[in-house]
């Protein structure tokens, strides 16, 4: 592979976060270290040649981040984010979708290719408490780390803040080949990024921390740990990092300047793999990295920070030595030619806190914004008007499909952008250009991911549909209906219902 070394975070500093008004600093633990919690494999309920079945249970929990109280939690069978779910490639697999919690939610499966809106499980997929839903698809997809998260519009943030996400594993006989480590939880690992604010009784508070630019806290979770170590056993560790916070950037780095190298990125392994030392990732983007500890001893100690603030600490123990390099080239990305006659399609995400809007409008989950044929391969310019002064990037997500990412503001994209992508974060002042196939029918969304964005109506939707049937008929869910169900699942009267992205649109004087 080649040698050259990245040392940039890439995006524009002057966009970045800490430069917010209401920016929350991390801050260092001050609780005694703990081991990193690896969220186990969920077993399948049943599994045949062709078949895989499961149960994914949304269920409500305590778990024990800090000394004293348990901390009131939602999670997916699990107290706190979730199991981590494998689907293999070409195999049919069932879901049993099963709400335990006190209010509706949705089941949504960012990055996997499936059918929209009610499989991909965005806000017109609501299973309500006490229910569960069947879902079935097959995937046609390369292998990659992709993730689950609720997204009942507009109180996604309210439950990914919650608990509610999990790391998903996609496998395919490409993968399995190359040579990177894969024993989950020895030398395969996920670290999911998350922030948040213990209030009184170590209990989070979504409320009392809201911000329509997105709700920070000071305190790091790693898979929702609270200051972890990780034990070393192996020369070289894969991290499959996911930024699952709902506004934060991670700006990752290790001491020493420890170079590594990404292999992946949201949509799976990357053409050739890129040696970096500091890696910077947006809201709901994925990367897999390797890194190589040769260079260590036992009791060794590295650690991996974000800006200035240690996430978590390696211990190096005695390993075998392993000579594996990685070839130059890993995978084939398909580069489909655009359809003759298709003009660039334009988005344009606008404003900041409560004044968010996609093409000057706010989300409306009855509204179809545009539509695409299925097969078709098309242009579409991502623009941030925001000013690089006092703007901030914005990690523009879509449902249903991988793209690419074929330049910024006319420049080669970024040296680790070479992949299949669903969320690129977009700088103030640009425009990013992708290259949008969609292999499925069916109603999809693309927003913001800085999740109180999306709530606070920083999103569309768009109908891929086919020539045999140009005008699908869908039940999409409504406001109303919305407001009703959670009036009720919460015993508050409709005029006294609370949901952070409510205010962006009442401030704004528009209806839901
Ligand atoms: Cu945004």
């Amino acid at each position: 592979m080649s040698d050259k070394v990245y040392t940039d975070y890439f995006f524009d500093e002057p966009a970045f976060n800490t430069h917010d008004g209401g920016y929350v600093p991390l801050e260092e633990a001050k609780v005694p270290q703990q081991p990193l919690n690896v969220p186990p494999l969920l077993k399948p309920d049943k599994e045949t040649a062709t078949d895989t079945y499961y149960t994914v249970v949304a269920q409500t929990g305590e778990t024990q981040f800090l000394p004293g109280a348990k901390t009131k939690t939602w999670g997916y069978n699990n107290s706190v984010l979730g199991q981590t779910i494998v689907f293999e490639k070409g195999k049919h697999i069932h879901v049993t979708l099963k709400n335990e919690l006190p209010e509706l939610t949705t089941f949504h499966w960012h990055g996997l290719n499936v059918i929209g809106p009610y499989v991909d499980g965005g806000c017109h997929a609501p299973v309500y408490p006490g229910k569960s839903s069947q879902i079935d698809f097959t995937l046609d997809q390369p292998a990659a780390t992709v993730w689950l998260h609720a997204h009942p519009c507009p109180e996604t943030a309210a439950q990914v803040y919650h608990g509610l996400a999990a790391m998903v594993l996609v496998k395919d006989e490409v993968e399995a080949k190359l040579p990177f480590p894969r024993n989950w939880g020895i030398d395969d690992i996920p670290l999911i990024l998350q922030d948040r604010r213990f209030h009184e009784n170590n209990q989070w508070d979504y409320r009392a921390d809201y911000d329509p630019d997105g709700v920070q806290g000071p305190t790091a979770l790693i898979n929702g740990t609270v200051n972890p170590y990780f034990d070393v056993t192996t020369q070289r560790l894969r991290l499959r990092i996911l930024d699952g916070a709902n506004r934060r950037e991670w700006r990752l780095h290790f001491s020493d300047d420890l170079a590594f190298t990404q292999i992946g990125s949201d949509g799976g392994i990357m053409p050739a793999p890129v040696k970096l030392t500091k890696l910077m990732l947006t809201c709901a983007e994925r990367a897999e990295v390797i890194v190589d500890f040769s260079q260590y001893k036992p009791g060794d100690e590295v650690t991996l920070y974000s800006d200035d603030v240690p996430l978590v600490r390696f211990r190096v123990h005695q390993f075998a030595t392993d000579e594996t390099q990685l070839p130059e080239h890993l995978v084939d990305i398909a580069d489909p030619t655009v359809t003759p006659g298709l003009p660039v399609r334009k988005v344009v995400m606008s404003g900041m806190d409560e004044e968010v809007m996609i093409d000057g409008k706010k989300f409306a989950m009855q509204r179809i914004d545009a539509r695409q044929k299925v097969g078709d391969v098309q242009y579409w310019d991502i623009t941030n008007t925001n000013t690089m002064n006092g703007g901030m990037v914005h990690p523009f997500h879509m449902h249903g499909t991988q793209f690419t990412v074929i330049s910024r503001n006319g420049h080669e994209p970024y040296p680790n952008e070479h992949g299949y992508k669903d969320t690129v974060g977009v700088n103030p002042g640009e425009t990013v250009r992708i290259k949008v196939k969609f292999d499925l029918p069916g109603l999809y969304m693309y927003h913001c991911h800085i999740i109180e964005h999306e709530d606070g109506g920083m999103m569309a939707q768009i109908l891929a549909y086919t020539a045999a049937d140009p005008n699908p008929s869908y039940k999409l869910m409504d406001m109303d209906t919305m407001m009703q169900a959670l009036s009720e699942e919460r015993g508050v009267p409709m005029d006294q219902l609370w949901m952070g992205g409510m205010e962006s649109y009442a401030k704004m004087g528009m209806k839901m």
